[in-house]
């Protein structure tokens, strides 16, 4: 049996869920096919959509996507579409990418073919699994790319994990056939996971080993849909114990770690005694987490090992935070940001813009305070708001004066994007203006955005 993770995705570290599921059968071999798939790229990045198609395909979605085709220095736009082309082909076939579709599929040769997707390799994925399906291979599906398209309406998908799989890939594997959709009623213990087992990758390609520290989260932004997956939102820590034996066994590989939770400092408490477990054991760490670091927490991560933090500052106006529900005051992130900064640990503040009931005033005040503080951050990423399935603002659209378009389509549901309308025209046309400043300013000041991940 083969578990593969197919382009396009971020690949600087190997893929740590479906090392995870190594561990529940001896027949499995892990193939990271994004690490080596330079044809797939090139021909992915000669793909020409015209501005004009992509505005004509974009317009029909939401005010939140308008974003992305009015931007003068739109990043990934290609990128958003093309999982709709990949769907496409699926029924009009175009030859060079057949071709290269035919290429994946043969170094899939085994009895059974599992795919890790998310919505940048979903389509890609599934126009494989069809060519497997036709010389009789068996094709299993999980990841977040499957939480909320159907793709069980296509015959050549023989089974679906939604969420967590550590509690049914075994049994489902051994079951195929039986039913399709798969999914845990129970929450996995963290502490019963095993350690990722990267032992069929080619480590020489990648700059970072993955580990986890919890699932799920303890806040509740009204933007977020990230608490649900995995799990539905079920909070888990693993043990610091458990954590310290994961990168005992990982260390051999001699990288730096990168911690893949929502966010890796649910408290202080917990970071505190991870941090002081993590300075015994000589490594270098990142992660992502909640700006709201201290000093005396900052001095001690960088102790750690810690060398690079991506923290989830969204915006520097409160007025925006507290309708985000994000528990959080702008002047809290500066201080994370410049404890941070003076310790010497690369700061990688992310913000977003058009949240609906965020004002003109709150985009302006936030761009004039990253202006201002820019001496504390080292990259940033500037994003746009897009409705995210199940998040708050998804249950509750009238509690952000927005309504809900009544399309529900494939293109939708693959890029999590809910179309909707912002009621305020005035304001929605002011912050693409503002951006478009912003993003000058920034260039200038060296600060880029992380192309990398896209
Ligand atoms: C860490 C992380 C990152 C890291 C590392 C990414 C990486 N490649 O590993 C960084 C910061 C770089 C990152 C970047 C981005 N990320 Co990210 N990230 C995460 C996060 C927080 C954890 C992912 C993780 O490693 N989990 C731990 C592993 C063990 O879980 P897992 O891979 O899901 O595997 C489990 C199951 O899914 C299942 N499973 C997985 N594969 C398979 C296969 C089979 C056959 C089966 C049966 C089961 C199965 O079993 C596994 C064990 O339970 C998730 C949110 C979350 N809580 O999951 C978002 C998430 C994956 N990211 C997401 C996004 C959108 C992005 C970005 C586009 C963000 C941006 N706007 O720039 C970029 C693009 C990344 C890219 N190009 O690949 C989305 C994906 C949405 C989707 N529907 O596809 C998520 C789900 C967050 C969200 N809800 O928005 N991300
Ligand atoms: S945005 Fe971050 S902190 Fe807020 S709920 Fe989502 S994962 Fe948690």
């Amino acid at each position: 049996m083969i578990l593969t993770i197919l382009p396009v995705g971020w690949d600087k570290m190997p893929p740590i869920g479906i090392s995870i599921l190594k561990n529940y059968r001896d027949d499995i071999k892990c193939m990271d096919l994004r690490a080596d798939s330079k044809d797939f790229s090139n021909l992915f990045n000669n793909l020409k959509i015209s501005k004009m198609e992509v505005k004509k395909f974009l317009k029909n979605y939401s005010d939140s996507i308008s974003y992305f085709h009015n931007s003068k220095k739109s990043y990934g736009i290609t990128r958003w579409v093309v999982n709709e082309y990949m769907i496409k082909l699926l029924n009009e076939p175009n030859e060079d990418f057949n071709n290269l579709f035919h290429k994946i599929a043969d170094r899939l040769n085994d009895d059974i073919v599992g795919f890790s997707t998310w919505k940048g390799n979903l389509g890609i994925s599934l126009n494989v699994a069809k060519i497997l399906h036709e010389k009789g291979i068996k094709t299993i599906f999980g990841g977040p790319g499957v939480l909320f398209p159907n793709i069980s309406k296509y015959d050549f998908v023989d089974a679906i994990c939604i969420g967590e799989g550590e509690n049914i890939f075994k049994e489902m594997t051994e079951h195929l056939g039986e039913k399709k959709i798969w999914m845990s009623n129970d929450f996995v213990d963290m502490n019963k996971i095993p350690t990722p087992d990267y032992s069929d990758f080619n480590m020489n390609n990648y700059e970072y080993i993955g580990i986890e520290s919890q699932r799920g989260c303890v806040n509740h932004c009204a933007y977020c849909n990230l608490r649900e997956f995995p799990n539905k939102g079920e909070y888990r820590q693993k043990s610091i114990d458990n954590i310290i034996k994961e990168i005992k066994k990982l260390k051999k590989y001699n990288k730096p770690f990168f911690f893949c939770d929502n966010i890796t400092n649910p408290n202080k408490e917990r970071i505190t005694k991870l941090a002081q477990r993590l300075r015994e054991e000589n490594i270098k760490w990142t992660a992502e987490m909640f700006p709201n670091i201290d000093k005396d927490l900052a001095i001690l991560l960088k102790k750690s090992g810690c060398f690079q933090i991506k923290l989830g500052v969204e915006s520097l106006s409160n007025h925006a935070l507290r309708k985000m529900n994000k528990n959080l005051k702008w002047d809290e992130s500066i201080r994370s940001l410049k404890n941070l900064h003076d310790v010497g640990i690369i700061t990688q503040p992310l913000f977003f813009f058009g949240f609906p009931t965020e004002s003109i005033w709150d985009v302006f005040i936030t761009l004039i305070r990253i202006f201002k503080y820019r001496k504390y951050i080292d990259q940033t990423g500037l994003g746009f708001y897009h409705l995210s399935y199940n998040s708050l603002v998804h249950k509750y659209p009238n509690n952000f004066i927005i309504n809900l378009k009544n399309i529900d389509d494939e293109w939708c549901r693959i890029n999590d994007m809910v179309p909707y309308e912002d009621n305020n025209k005035l304001k929605h046309l002011m912050t693409k203006e503002v951006i478009e400043f912003t993003k000058d300013f920034l260039y200038y000041e060296g600060k880029h955005p992380y192309s990398d991940w896209w």
